[in-house]
C-alpha cells in the first residue's frame, strides 16, 4: 500500500464546540503524520468548489452555509484545514470519523461520539474526511498549494 495524503477540515460546529484538539489527538492515535496545517477563511467559491460533487442535494444550500460557519456564528468564515500522510490513511481517516449521518456513526468514531442531526435536518458532523483517492488527491489541491505541504521524506 502505497504512502497516501487525505484532506481533513474541522468543520464549524466542532470549532465552535472546542473539539479541535480531540479530534488531533483521535487522528494522531491513528499514527497518521499531520503535514500541513491552516486556519482558512471559506469563500463562497471554494466551499462551491470543495461540495462541487454534491451541487445537486436538496441540503446543497444548507451545507454551503454549514462549510462557511454561518449557523455558528463566524463572521470570518474560519475553517481549519488539515493534510494527513501515511499507509492507507484515506481509509484510516475515514474510519476514526464514522458514518456521514451522525445517528449512524458508530460509538467511538468523531461522527459517533459528537455528531448531530438538527432539528431542521442539518447533519453537524465536527469534520470533514477525504472519502476515496480521487477526492483526496482533488481536496488537498483545492486547499493547499504544494509549498505549504511538508516534503515527504
Ligand atoms: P462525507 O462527509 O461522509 O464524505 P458526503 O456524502 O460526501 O459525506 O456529504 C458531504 C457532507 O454533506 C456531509 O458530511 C454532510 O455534512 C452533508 N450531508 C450529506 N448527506 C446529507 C443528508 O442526507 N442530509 C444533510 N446533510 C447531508
Ligand atoms: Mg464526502
Amino acid at each position: 500500500m502505497a504512502t497516501e495524503e487525505t484532506l481533513v477540515l474541522i468543520k464549524p460546529d466542532g470549532n465552535k464546540r472546542r473539539l479541535t484538539g480531540l479530534v488531533i489527538d483521535r487522528l494522531d492515535a491513528s499514527g497518521l503524520e499531520l503535514v500541513a496545517a491552516k486556519m482558512v477563511s471559506v469563500s463562497e467559491s471554494l466551499a462551491k468548489e470543495h461540495y462541487a460533487l454534491l451541487s445537486d442535494k436538496p441540503f446543497f444550500p444548507n451545507l454551503i452555509r454549514y462549510i462557511r460557519g454561518e449557523f455558528h456564528g463566524f463572521k470570518d468564515h474560519r475553517i481549519l484545514a488539515l493534510v494527513y500522510r501515511g499507509e492507507n490513511a484515506i481509509k484510516k481517516t475515514r474510519e476514526v470519523t464514522g458514518a456521514t449521518n451522525p445517528e449512524q456513526a458508530a460509538p467511538g468514531t468523531i461522527r459517533g461520539s459528537f455528531g448531530r442531526i438538527t432539528t431542521d435536518g442539518q447533519f453537524e458532523n465536527v469534520i470533514h474526511a477525504s472519502g476515496d483517492a480521487a477526492d483526496a488527491a482533488r481536496e488537498v489541491a483545492l486547499w493547499f498549494k504544494p509549498e505549504e505541504i511538508l516534503p515527504r521524506g
